[in-house]
């Protein structure tokens, strides 16, 4: 009875506290990390937007134990569990004011880190540029640039906190452009093996998509709702659109991705049926009408009109992952519901609707030819299957059984395998290997029992499979795409996606672009 009496008193205790200290509490313990204003600073921000992966128990449990590998040390000889709970429920709720963040704060928050005169006409290394990889490492945030001939790590450098979606090349393969969780894009260069810029883009950002004729990086945001158009060169902020329907609702951004026969970014958007197509090249000529937006008076700058116009393709419904034919004709997207639409990009409307059951994960969708067809594959988030769309008719072909729902799915011109993981199920430690030319599962491979395994890269000639042994202590595996025989083991923290220099640049119809 004394008990529950206790626990009762500690709960109508919680909101008075949380009421009169969350705000001193902060800044007391959080502020010199994580900005006064909690939009980051050392550390990530902390708003619900940006936490939306963290539970608040394990927010809890951050503060009074800290985060292994990472600045954050644990407060809990300092706060009290109560005191960190009110913490917990002060991040999570919202700002009274959506922040700005326009083109004077990108801009202020811009950083030179290797003067442009300084950089090396040729590479440092000896490794061949064109068939490095960047990986990623989540466990630990940073980022290591593997020689793919030998498999020798060439640098490993610190990121900023939860870097999320693909790495993006220029043209060359030169750069690497990088972007987190918080709105952080890195430059780095390849050659010197140095960081080039860096500058803050949004205050929550889903990813960055580079233009074919490496000019410009454009973000997706969800916070604010924009689209940030940087010049390539020096990360400088060039356009800042904000993101509205016709009607004038805003929304945010899913994402935003290259497409070089259209000379255009595209642009996924969350809650409004609308897809944005924004060309960049001289040339093209789009029906469109321009978002309200700045032009920076620079040397040589077309004129406002003809930047970065806008066209609007109204669709069925909220389509937010995306994925391309290799001409860029069409797009197909997922609904909320699951329900995938092809999208004709000429002609700007939805040509047919595809039966896919689940979440299809358009996202890491492939292409490959078989028997004649070019078919289309799609892991599924929730089902255990991976399906396969003929591209001509849009019609499913074949439900591949996998051993749990898979996240991400990997082919190569010069393979006739496919690789998918089974992470979204219960029992993660899998790859299933599918043959392309018969459509059949070929090998299941456990690469560390007990330990999810996920995302797979090839090397630039396809001979090599590298897998990430997703867990704090992981490890990277290179398996011989043929025999699929391991071949080494790198370990690294918690290794997420890698990147190819050469099956990106070139648009290899096995991985993601
Ligand atoms: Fe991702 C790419 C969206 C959760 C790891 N993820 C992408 C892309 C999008 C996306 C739109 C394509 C970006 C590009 O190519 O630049 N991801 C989403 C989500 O909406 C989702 C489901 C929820 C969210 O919180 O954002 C989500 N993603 C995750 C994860 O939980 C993963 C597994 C771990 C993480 O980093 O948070 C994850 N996403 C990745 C990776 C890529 C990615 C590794 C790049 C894949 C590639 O090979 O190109």
């Amino acid at each position: 009875m004394k008990s529950l009496l206790a626990g009762l008193l500690a709960l109508l205790a919680l909101p008075a506290l949380a009421d009169a200290d969350a705000g001193k509490l902060y800044a007391d313990h959080c502020a010199d990390c994580h900005g006064f204003d909690r939009l980051g600073g050392v550390g990530p921000a902390l708003l619900p937007e940006n936490l939306g992966r963290l539970k608040p128990a394990e927010a809890v449990q951050v503060i009074l134990e800290g985060r292994v590998a990472t600045q954050m040390l644990g407060m809990g000889d300092k706060l009290s569990r109560g005191e960190a709970e009110v913490l917990a429920k002060h991040i999570y709720t919202p700002l009274a004011r959506i922040p700005v963040w326009g083109e004077t704060e990108i801009a202020a928050s811009r950083v030179t880190l290797t003067p442009p005169e300084s950089l090396p006409a040729k590479p440092v290394h000896q490794a061949n540029p064109l068939n490095l990889f960047t990986v990623v490492e989540l466990g630990d945030h940073h980022v290591t640039i593997l020689d793919g001939d030998r498999f020798l790590p060439l640098n490993r450098f610190q990121s900023r906190f939860a870097l999320h979606g693909g790495a993006k090349y220029s043209p060359d393969g030169r750069f690497v452009y990088l972007a987190s969780r918080d709105g952080w894009v890195l430059k780095y260069d390849l050659y010197s093996l140095k960081p080039v810029a860096e500058v803050r883009v949004g205050i929550n950002t889903r990813n960055i998509a580079v233009s074919s004729d490496g000019r410009y990086v454009a973000a997706a945001n969800y916070l604010p709702h924009t689209i940030t158009l940087l010049d390539a060169s020096d990360l400088s902020p060039l356009k800042v659109i904000e993101v509205k329907d016709e009607n004038g609702t805003s929304s945010r951004v899913s994402a935003i991705y290259t497409a070089p026969p259209r000379q255009a970014f595209i642009a996924a958007l969350k809650d409004v049926k609308e897809v944005w197509e924004i060309p960049y090249g001289d040339t093209a000529k789009v029906s469109a009408g321009l978002v309200h937006g700045y032009e920076k008076s620079k040397a040589g700058a077309r004129p406002v009109q003809s930047r970065f116009p806008l066209r609007r393709i109204v669709v069925d419904g909220i389509l937010d992952d995306f994925f391309f034919d290799p001409a860029y004709a069409h797009l197909i997207g997922a609904s909320r519901e699951g329900k995938a639409q092809v999208v004709d990009l000429l002609a700007g409307r939805t040509i047919k609707s595809i039966e896919l059951s689940g979440m299809p994960h358009l996202g890491s969708g492939i292409v490959f030819q078989s028997e004649g067809r070019q078919l289309m594959a799609t892991p599924n988030l929730k089902e255990s299957i991976v399906s396969i769309v003929d591209m001509k008719n849009w019609e499913v072909v074949k439900r591949i059984a996998t051993p749990g729902p898979g996240f991400f799915l990997r082919g190569h011109e010069n393979s006739p395998y496919a690789w998918t993981d089974a992470m979204m199920g219960k029992v993660k430690d899998t790859m299933t290997i599918i043959d392309t030319r018969t459509l059949e599962v070929v090998r299941t491979i456990t690469p560390s029992p007990g330990k999810t395994a996920a995302h797979v890269e090839f090397t630039r000639d396809g001979k090599y499979a590298l897998v990430s042994i997703w867990e704090m202590d992981g490890d990277l595996v290179i398996y011989d795409a043929a025999t699929f025989l391991e071949v080494k083991r790198l370990p690294m923290k918690k290794p997420s996606g890698k990147y190819n220099v050469w099956n990106k640049i070139n648009y290899s119809s096995g991985t993601s672009h």
